[in-house]
């Protein structure tokens, strides 16, 4: 892992340069876990906005390999906007971190790596709910 501020956790793929890029992303190197599942988002509407939720388990990270994404962060107590524009750099989505991408830009292609197959009961796509699953998870932590 690269850079890193209180939220934003920024992951640099392997990139190799000869008459064109390759970028090589190893499962438990680059990416920090295994990976089982990637999907990629792209042909996005203008002025979309995508995400709004969380994740129970899972952990991912994107990157943004073409065009750029404003990824906004809030893990219940801080939130931050981290603008993704450089393919080289992917973003750490955690789980138990609300997230949305907003100002997507027309030629935007994201991929993402996650550690989790698609179950829709990880999701947590309500923010108060959000709210309420970290509070309950925290005081967890805190009475162990
Ligand atoms: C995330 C952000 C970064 C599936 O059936 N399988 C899948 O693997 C995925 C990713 C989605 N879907 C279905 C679930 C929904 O009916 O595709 C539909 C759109 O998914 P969603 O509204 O969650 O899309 P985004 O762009 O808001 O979120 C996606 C990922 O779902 C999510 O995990 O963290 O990208």
């Amino acid at each position: 892992m690269q850079v890193k501020s209180s939220l934003v956790q920024l992951i640099e793929a392997v990139n190799i340069y000869d008459d064109s890029q390759l970028q090589i992303f190893e499962a438990e190197k680059v990416i920090p876990f295994a990976i089982k599942r990637v999907y990629t988002i792209s042909k996005c509407r203008p002025n979309l906005a995508r995400g709004h939720h969380a994740h129970k388990v899972t952990d991912q990270v994107l990157f943004c390999i073409q065009g750029s994404v404003e990824m906004y962060l809030d893990d219940g107590k801080l939130n931050e906007t981290y603008s993704l524009d450089d393919e080289k750099l992917g973003i750490y989505l955690p789980r138990k971190m609300w997230h949305e991408m907003r100002n997507i830009s027309n030629d935007a292609i994201m991929i993402v790596f996650a550690s989790q197959y698609y179950d829709e009961t990880d999701y947590i796509r309500d923010y108060k709910a959000f709210k309420k699953y970290i509070k309950s998870e925290n005081k967890n932590d805190n009475d162990e």
